[in-house]
This record gives structure tokens, C-alpha cells and sequence, in this order.
């Protein structure tokens, strides 16, 4: 597909989840992946520097403090293929680690342009590591690096920084089962969780001081003003981030503060909210480690290798496709 292409199916996919979202009864809500735009982008970016937020300090330091055993862990003929590549940053300690054995191709697969170029800005000068972009939708991506992968040639996935906390507990299995059926037995999956930690830490880390937190959900509003002719007057919302204990989950909503409608042109929709309705744009699930050795199993994988972070619960686990 030309990029003029993508482009276009991606603007009728965010119009199709726009309506299913917004167009509905009772609970209102917006896919998370569409807080990402490029200025979405750039706000979670403030949001991992600030001191509320441990999880991507507690991703980039166990990475770091464990890269070299990954690597005694995993094949020596490997390529290493990273979803969501985000900014790259905690990616290095790992790449580094692998290209000190023999060189490495390195495939970030994202479907978001900005965000490849980004990633080659950081990764792309580390001595050993071919980089290439995928833009390319997750499972598409992964089918894309398996097709090119070399007889003897093991791959390396990573998933980090605790994205699979955005999938419900049916789809995070879902997913992982998808991604255990493009592997084979040497080929590994690295997972960054977030787990279960006091609750008060919790909601600070999702309703930060400086608002940024606040900024980045009231983004997707402003996203669909700039791309869809949305009308939606953001000081009619707050940011609210509450703790699930049930679904052991941060849920981000955005909460009409009063009785109003806004226009969606593109969409052709007309949206109704009443004073205290919300729409639901995030889930971020919180794991014990059991329930991330469940999902694992439940995927398919065989055994697995966990490192924790004490100062900020969260777990990298190395799941083998056995
Ligand atoms: C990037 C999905 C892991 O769930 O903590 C940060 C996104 N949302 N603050 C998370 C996020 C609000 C983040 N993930």
C-alpha cells in the first residue's frame, strides 16, 4: 500500500472506532491506542520523566541490570523485532548487549511514521544493530519478520513497558496465543508487566500534580477536533484516573462536567453527554506475578525467566516458545 493508502485506511478505521465508541448507549469509550497521535506521543514521553510515574524508570532499569544474562539466555544467531518501539530508550541496554555477540538486525514495528523516525534517531547508530522500520500493525509486523527470518536464525520479541496491561485479561491471553503461533521452539517473547503495588502510588502515578497526565487523556478529544472536524469544547471535560480492585486496574475516563453535545463532522455523528458521564479511554491492568506466568501458559509458552524491580513492582519475564 502507498502511504497515501495507509493513511487513508487508518483515518476509516479511527472513524469506524469513533462511532462504535461514542455512537453508543451506556458506557462511552475510545480504543487507548488512539491517545497516541504525535502529540500524544510526546505528552507520555513527559509522563515517563515525571517522579509520580516509576514504571518506565523500574522497565529501563531492569533491562539494563539484566541485559547481559538475556543475552547467555538466547540464541547467538538471533533478530530481535520490538512492538510499539515508543522512543527506543531502554531498548539500547538490550541490543547492545545481543550485538556484543555477533551483529543483529533490529525491526521496531509501529504504525505510526513519527514514531519509527524517532526510534531510528535513537537506535539507529549502536555499533552491530542493522535497524529497519516495519510500519506495520503488531501481528502484521511480526508476520513480516518471520517471513524474512534466515534457516537457523532465532527471534526475539519485545513487548515492554507494560502494554499488555491495555488488553483485558481475555484479550492480553488472545493476543499472546497470536503471537506464540508465529514462533517456534529457541524463539523468545521479552514482557514488561507492571504489578500490583499500594494503591495510593497507583493513582498518583495517573493523576500527576503538573496535569500532564490530564493533558495526555484530554488529547484523544483534541485529536478528533484536528482530525475528524470534532467540536468538543475540552474545558467541558476532567481527567479522572480511578483505581478497579476487582480488575486490579487503572481506568482513565474523561468526565463530562456538564449536560452537552458536540458535532463530529466525519464521523457524521452527533455526541450526547450528560453531566458526570464519562467516556472510558484507558485500561492499565496491574499483574501479580502468577497471573503473568498464568497468561503465559495460557499462550502457550514454555518455561519462563522473571526479573522483578523492588523500589517500583513490575516484572520482566522471558517467555521461551518451546
Ligand atoms: C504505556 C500503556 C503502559 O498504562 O501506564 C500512562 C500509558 N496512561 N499514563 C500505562 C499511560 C496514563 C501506560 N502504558
Amino acid at each position: 500500500m502507498s502511504a497515501q493508502g495507509i493513511q487513508h485506511a487508518l483515518q476509516a478505521d479511527f472513524i469506524r472506532d469513533v462511532r462504535a465508541g461514542l455512537g453508543k448507549s451506556g458506557q462511552k469509550e475510545l480504543p487507548s491506542s488512539y491517545l497516541y497521535d504525535e502529540i500524544g506521543a510526546a505528552l507520555f514521553e513527559a509522563i515517563t520523566l515525571l517522579p509520580e510515574y516509576g514504571l518506565t524508570r523500574a522497565d529501563a532499569r531492569l533491562l539494563e541490570l539484566h541485559a547481559a544474562e538475556l543475552a547467555r539466555r538466547l540464541p547467538v544467531s538471533l533478530v530481535v523485532a520490538e512492538l510499539g518501539s515508543g522512543s527506543g530508550r531502554k531498548t539500547r541496554w538490550i541490543l547492545e548487549a545481543l550485538a556484543g555477540r555477533r551483529p543483529l538486525d533490529y525491526y521496531p514495528i509501529d504504525i505510526s511514521r513519527p514514531a519509527l523516525v524517532k526510534c531510528r534517531g535513537e537506535l539507529g547508530r549502536i555499533p552491530g544493530v542493522t535497524l529497519i522500520e516495519m510500519e506495520h500493525s503488531y501481528l502484521d509486523g511480526l508476520d513480516a519478520v518471520v517471513a524474512e527470518r534466515q534457516s537457523g536464525q532465532s527471534v526475539l520479541f519485545l513487548f515492554l513497558g507494560s502494554t499488555i496491561g491495555n488488553f483485558d485479561q481475555a484479550g492480553a491471553v488472545d493476543f499472546l496465543r497470536q503471537v506464540r503461533a508465529r514462533l517456534e521452539p529457541g524463539d523468545a517473547l521479552l514482557l514488561g508487566t507492571d504489578l500490583v503495588k499500594p494503591v495510593d502510588q497507583l493513582l498518583a502515578a495517573y493523576n500527576d500534580a503538573t496535569g500532564v497526565t490530564a493533558a495526555f487523556n484530554l488529547n484523544i478529544l483534541a485529536r478528533i477536533n484536528r482530525e475528524l472536524g470534532g467540536e468538543f469544547a475540552l474545558a467541558d471535560f476532567e481527567h479522572r484516573a480511578i483505581y478497579n480492585h476487582g480488575k486490579r486496574r487503572i481506568e482513565m475516563h474523561l468526565r463530562s462536567k456538564c449536560r452537552q453535545q458536540a458535532r463530529i463532522r466525519d464521523a457524521g455523528l452527533t455526541v450526547r453527554l450528560e453531566e458526570g458521564e464519562t467516556i472510558w479511554t484507558e485500561s492499565s491492568h496491574k499483574f501479580r506475578l502468577e497471573d503473568v506466568n498464568a497468561m503465559a501458559q495460557g499462550a502457550g509458552f514454555g518455561p519462563t525467566i522473571q526479573w522483578t524491580d523492588e523500589e517500583w513492582p513490575f516484572a520482566e519475564s522471558l517467555l521461551m516458545a518451546s
